[in-house]
């Protein structure tokens, strides 16, 4: 055991509390954040493989250019619930709901969540806005794509356009819920001695996901409630038979829906920053430049909207200006990728599943942040705008990102939550899979939208054809790659090797009780005995002589930032008498 972790755990013999009880209660309303992270991730799985069952429907239409397995009205239910299924209630609701409830209140060190029956209403809002979006395919599935914009959205079936609405709403309300509960317990509910800059990265990503959720989820509420009246009793604010402005609809769905790309992106970025450095044994580098990118992110994120509008007889100068503010944030963005990489240089890197995926994820995304580059570009944009390269973009973000991220999470995470290890032999036949799979389905896509094959379209130019079966075999793969995941977690979940507390010999606080966690988490305060990233620092931090944990007055031992553990820093302080007052975070 490397000495930090050593440190860490003497400092926090692990919790004994009361036991979590038996498998009832993840049927009930519980208030328990572990519980309900559990129910969040189990939920917003199944629904995962839903929208991959819609998916591979899309793609087995696409293997032949003719409109032969489902009816053109079909094939445009099918990709409108499939992207809708995909973001509103998988990758939006695992990020923050799951991975965030689960592990934001054991990573600072408290009980539970701040508001614990709201954080259960939150979840509870889930199931029926799912069941109802899918069940609209018994009346007339909505089919104007996630995106629904008016007028297409007001001349479609009634029934099932006011069903996506709804659900739609529903889901917003469950995000701006979850939000604020984040937000209260990021800032309130810290163990005594951890400062913003001792929290694991994960935490600051989740407290710029939920600003970001809290300001922008609104605007979507209230658009799609102006929405609903053109469809139901024909005012018409979006109408532009009744003099209504369809563009306005446009600005406020994207004012929302940018933002919620990174609401999908950073708790993923937050994982993925805690995951390279337990598994390459390295202090996590930039730690303050990875946690205060997320903050920039938020902030530039809410000014580019506009690059989803390049084609809408947007102005010029508006056009300048959203294209600039775009690829400005390829700067923060880039900054974490290289930390992510100087982290990993030279690291011990493990070879777990977990860190695979990882590596799987910063690759993937590189190419989806390189190809958004290219689509910020408004010149570039107006060639490829609605073809298939913003498909291929699309889901080197989102699947190669977010999903390849959330897989990293589930190995990583998996041992504390369930107190069993996963088959690693089994998570890299997954790995593989997947990552064969997913750029034989999405590489092709690049070239065929620069030839300009068109997105939402269920027949084809036969030139195509030879590419888009490529696709369709790389989706067939990817759907395969899912069973060894799903059968790996249900096997290791009933009979896998036992986990003990600290597996990968992490640093973070979630590791510092047991697996899986007691009720209530700890049973004293949690002591910051090391850095969260303070890998193979050997005992640096043990060196001063002060107490770790002192019940009676954390002040005089909060862990490596205490100013009465300061000293000089070998690495950089080259005069002796630079007196540093920080851990190793920076
Ligand atoms: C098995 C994996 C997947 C396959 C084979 C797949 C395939 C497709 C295809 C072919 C389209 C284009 C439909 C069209 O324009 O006619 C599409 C659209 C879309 N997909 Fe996926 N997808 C997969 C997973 C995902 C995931 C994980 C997400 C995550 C959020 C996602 C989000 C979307 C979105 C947002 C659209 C846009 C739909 C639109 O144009 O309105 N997909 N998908
Ligand atoms: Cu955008």
């Amino acid at each position: 055991m490397t000495q930090a972790a050593q440190i860490q755990e003497q400092a926090n013999p692990s919790a004994r509390g009361q036991e979590p009880g038996d498998w009832r209660r993840y049927f009930g309303f519980s208030t328990d954040h572990k519980v309900i992270g559990i129910q969040y991730l189990v939920t917003t799985f199944f629904f995962y493989l839903v929208g991959g069952v819609l998916a591979t429907m899309v793609r087995t239409e696409l293997a032949t250019p003719e409109s032969d397995f489902v009816s053109r009205e079909v094939y445009n239910s099918l990709f409108t619930v499939h992207a809708t299924v995909m973001i509103f209630l998988w990758i939006v609701p695992a990020g923050t709901g799951g991975f965030g409830n689960y592990l934001v209140p054991l990573m600072i060190g408290a009980r539970d969540m701040a508001f614990p029956k709201l954080n259960a209403l939150a979840f509870w809002i889930i199931p029926p806005a799912g069941i109802m979006l899918l069940s609209s395919f018994l009346v007339g599935a909505p089919g104007a794509g996630w995106t629904n914009y008016p007028p297409l959205s007001l001349i479609s079936g009634k029934a099932g356009e006011m069903i996506w609405i709804l659900s739609v709403l529903l889901l917003g309300t469950s995000s701006i819920l979850a939000a604020v509960n984040f937000l209260v317990t990021i800032w309130k509910m810290r163990t005594p001695g951890m400062g913003w800059n001792q929290m694991p990265l994960f935490c600051w990503a989740m407290f710029a996901t939920s600003i970001l959720a809290v300001i922008a989820t609104p605007v979507l509420a209230g658009a799609l409630i102006l929405l609903s009246f053109d469809v139901l009793i024909g005012t018409a604010f979006f109408n532009p038979t009744g003099g209504g402005d369809p563009i306005v609809y446009q600005h406020l769905f994207w004012f929302y829906s940018h933002p919620a790309v990174y609401i999908m992106i950073l708790p993923v970025f937050g994982m993925i920053s805690d995951i390279i450095s337990v598994h390459a044994r390295k202090p996590i580098f930039g730690y303050k430049a990875i946690a205060y990118s997320s903050l920039a992110i938020c902030g530039l994120g809410l000014i580019v909207w506009v690059h989803h509008m390049f084609t809408s007889g947007t102005p010029p100068w508006m056009r300048m200006f959203f294209m600039i503010t775009t690829m400005i944030i390829a700067v923060p963005t880039g900054i974490k990728i290289f930390s992510w990489l100087a982290t990993l240089w030279g690291g011990k890197l493990d070879g777990s599943s977990a860190l695979l995926f990882a590596m799987g994820f910063i690759s993937l995304f590189v190419i989806g942040g390189i190809s958004g580059v290219m689509v910020a570009s408004v010149p570039f944009d107006i060639h490829v705008h609605d073809t298939y390269f913003v498909v291929a973009h699309l889901h080197y973000v989102l699947f190669g990102g977010s999903v390849f991220g959330l897989y990293a999470g589930f190995y990583h995470w998996f041992p504390k939550i369930t107190g069993r290890m996963m088959d690693e032999t089994w998570g890299k036949v997954h790995f593989w899979l997947s990552f064969v799979g997913f750029n034989l389905a999405f590489m092709p896509m690049h070239k065929l939208g620069l030839e300009g094959m068109n997105r939402r379209i269920a027949e084809y130019d036969p030139r195509f054809a030879t590419l888009n079966l490529i696709c369709t075999i790389g989706a067939f793969l990817l759907a395969i790659s899912t069973i060894p995941f799903v059968v790996n977690a249900a096997w290791s979940w009933l009979s896998g090797a036992p986990a003990g507390d600290n597996p990968w010999r992490g640093l973070t606080l979630e590791w510092m009780t047991t697996s899986p966690p007691p009720v209530e988490n700890f049973d004293a305060d949690p002591i910051l005995a090391t850095g969260p990233y303070d890998y193979g620092m050997g005992s640096r931090s043990t060196e001063v002589d002060v107490p770790f944990s002192d019940a009676s007055d954390p002040a005089l031992s909060a862990g490596p930032s205490s100013t009465l553990r300061a000293k000089p820093d070998p690495v950089v302080a080259a005069d002796p008498s630079d007196r540093g007052t920080e851990s190793h975070n920076r």
